[in-house]
């Protein structure tokens, strides 16, 4: 715990240094993001309105740029998967993202941002908690940017559907995989233009078997092609009236990603289970304080 919360200063200091601006946490919301894998509805009843929990901030944060041009939030998440991924010592119920979005950004810009973050992170980390990585035993490596890059089509090629975990397990530094098929990821995330079918996103693995650090990448912000994809889900358009009517009177290009607080403490900490990273976890399947 006192690596985590340290986790969480040390985030915020570099992001503010960098010109970013905080946003408080948006936790109930008609809009919250869909993702692209299924979970359980979790919403409540407030004046006879239904609110959505977020499952993530994707939708505020591109509206949040109509006012301000680089931010981030420390966003609690609920996300109430199958209860079989508690298995998998990465999934939490709830767990805390640190979403970013920068205006007029480009995928390059924000690939560049992580980096220097994540390294600049763990400098610090290992500079002034020495001794609790020795407590736990943990050799943390300083990695090199740039990250290597492998596209969405080479990794699948290689090793197939569990290619995420094979990659992890394989790596010694962190890996980004980008240019992820349009079918694999929510309507949100921009079709790159140049190689149609296919997103300009990425995603960063961890080394070590660790899985995966973050996701991200540009939006689209053009309502006829927001339309377009949400209609391509075979999704229900009222479903996101809210945010259609805010984008239809124009949205700014912008990208951004959100990285898991609890999965980046378990990765420095070199922890098995993402249980061990929080004091109240709520781990899938199992009733949780
Ligand atoms: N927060 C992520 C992003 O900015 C989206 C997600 O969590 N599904 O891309």
């Amino acid at each position: 715990m006192g690596i985590h919360s340290k986790i969480r200063k040390l985030f915020a200091d570099y992001l503010r240094s960098k010109g970013f601006i905080e946003l408080p946490p948006v936790i109930l919301s008609p809009i919250t993001d869909p993702l692209n894998h299924p979970t359980a509805a979790a919403q409540v009843k407030c004046y006879g309105k239904t609110y959505q929990l977020m499952q993530s901030m994707i939708f505020h944060k591109q509206i949040a740029m109509l006012y301000l041009d680089k931010i981030f939030v420390f966003s609690p998440n609920i996300r109430i998967e199958p209860s079989r991924l508690r298995r998998t010592g990465r999934h939490l119920f709830e767990f805390t993202q640190l979403d970013v979005e920068v205006r007029n950004a480009d995928r390059e810009e924000v690939m560049k941002l992580c980096e220097e973050m994540i390294v600049n992170v763990i400098k610090s980390i290992k500079r002034e908690d020495g001794d609790k990585l020795e407590f736990l035993k943990r050799r943390l490596i300083i990695p090199d940017p740039p990250f290597k890059r492998i596209t969405y089509k080479e990794v699948y090629k290689k090793y197939g559907k569990k290619f995420e975990i094979i990659v992890s397990k394989k790596a010694d530094a962190p890996v980004w995989i980008v240019d992820i098929p349009i079918d694999a990821r929510e309507f949100y995330d921009r079709e790159d233009p140049n190689n149609p079918g296919f997103l300009r996103d990425m995603d960063l693995i961890y080394p070590e078997g660790y899985g995966e650090a973050l996701s991200g990448g540009e939006r689209e912000y053009i309502y006829e092609r927001i339309l377009y994809r949400i209609r391509k889900k075979n999704m229900d358009i009222s479903r996101f009236k809210e945010y259609l009517r805010i984008a239809k009177k124009g949205l700014y290009p912008s990208a951004g990603f959100g990285l898991g607080i609890e999965r980046f403490t378990r990765f420095i900490c070199g922890l098995k289970r993402i249980e061990d990273t929080t004091l109240f976890p709520k781990i899938p399947g199992r009733l949780c304080l």
